[in-house]
């Protein structure tokens, strides 16, 4: 973090005074200035930060954090608000299916132990973002997909139903009629929820679930259940989260560059730029066709997101507020 940040940031106590001059000492949760008597930087918490507009899971996690709940309970029952959302037409119930028809979720989650797990390919269950949970905490692995997954929940006392609404079977019918098949994300509308939290402890966990791509090959998976991907947590450093096209995030390991950029001393809002950047300059003018968007947070609490296109915006509880925000993004130019 820039020091003038840190001295903006600075509580100062019995002196008054924050002094410029004097010696900083960073560790994890707090940092010090001493010069006589002690300043201490004050972390952000309770942070909660997520992908698109999607304040009531924002307003549940963060309704968990203020009363002293873990990062981890927060990101898994914001996530299943979006779950059970049925109007949301990337993840849940209510997701755009397969080209088969079948509604497929993928979920994982991270906390802040660096522990992880993750669904792929489920059919059938709504809440993967906890069968993910389940699969971290009562089994020896890190994924299960399809039909093993699905077993696997059912085992756990989830009930099966069925995830294809009326809305999203005439939208597949519509799609049907063409079947035109372009593995591309649209730019403006899509929602898979990747959320990020940072509870009173100064613990950081994360989250996303997603139906993915619309009307893609039976099988297909995107970035938003793998490690690095659509979600990286380090408890010392801050965590991010991916959207948009999987692909292109899975090709540059989004979640995870963000984080490393963040451990070598960016600030979230400049990990997430470099990030995008990273696949804009891969793709060359192909950038125009896809959106990818990044939230990110440290340790601290400052948080960052960043987009190719104009469109993506997240919502930000921080210091009891909670705000959708319109994300800054790459591609200025107007089509
Ligand atoms: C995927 N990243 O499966 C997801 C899609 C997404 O909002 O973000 N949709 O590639």
């Amino acid at each position: 973090m820039k020091r003038r940040k840190f001295i903006e940031r600075l509580s100062v106590t019995s002196l008054g005074l924050v002094a410029v001059s004097s010696t900083i000492i960073a560790c994890n949760k707090t940092v010090k200035e001493k010069r006589g008597s002690t300043t201490v930087l004050q972390p952000i918490r309770p942070v909660v930060i997520a992908t698109w507009n999607t304040p009531l899971a924002v307003e549940t996690a963060a309704k968990i954090l203020q009363n002293g709940g873990a990062a981890l309970d927060a990101v898994e029952q914001g996530c299943r608000i979006e779950e059970a959302n049925e109007k949301g037409q990337s993840v849940g119930k209510g997701g755009l299916p397969d080209r088969e028809g079948n509604v497929t979720l993928d979920a994982c989650i991270m906390d802040e132990k660096g522990n992880y797990g993750a669904v792929l390919g489920v059919k059938n269950i709504k809440h993967v973002i906890s069968v993910a949970r389940k699969v971290m905490e009562d089994t020896p692995h890190v994924m299960l997909v399809a039909e093993g997954a699905e077993q696997f929940a059912v085992s756990k006392g989830f009930e099966r139903e069925d995830l294809l609404t009326d809305s999203s079977k005439k939208a597949w019918e519509q799609w049907k009629v063409k079947s035109e098949y372009k593995p591309i994300i649209n730019i403006e509308n899509h929602d898979t929820i990747g959320l990020l939290a940072i509870d009173k402890n100064g613990d950081i966990s994360g989250a996303c679930t997603t139906s993915g791509l619309a009307y893609k090959m039976a099988g297909r998976v995107g970035d938003s259940p793998i490690i690095g991907g659509g979600l990286f947590v380090d408890n010392e450093i801050g965590g991010a989260s991916a959207t948009g096209l999987g692909e292109e995030v899975l090709k540059t390991v989004g979640s995870f560059l963000i984080v490393e950029l963040m451990r070598q001393g960016k600030s979230p809002q400049e990990a997430c730029e470099i990030a995008i950047g990273r696949i804009v300059n891969k793709q060359g003018k192909d950038f125009k066709n896809f959106q990818v968007g990044y939230i990110a947070v440290n340790k601290q609490g400052e948080t960052g997101a960043y987009s190719i296109h104009e469109w993506f915006s997240y919502n930000l509880y921080k210091e009891g507020e909670n705000k959708n925000i319109k994300s800054d993004y790459f591609n200025k130019q107007k089509a």
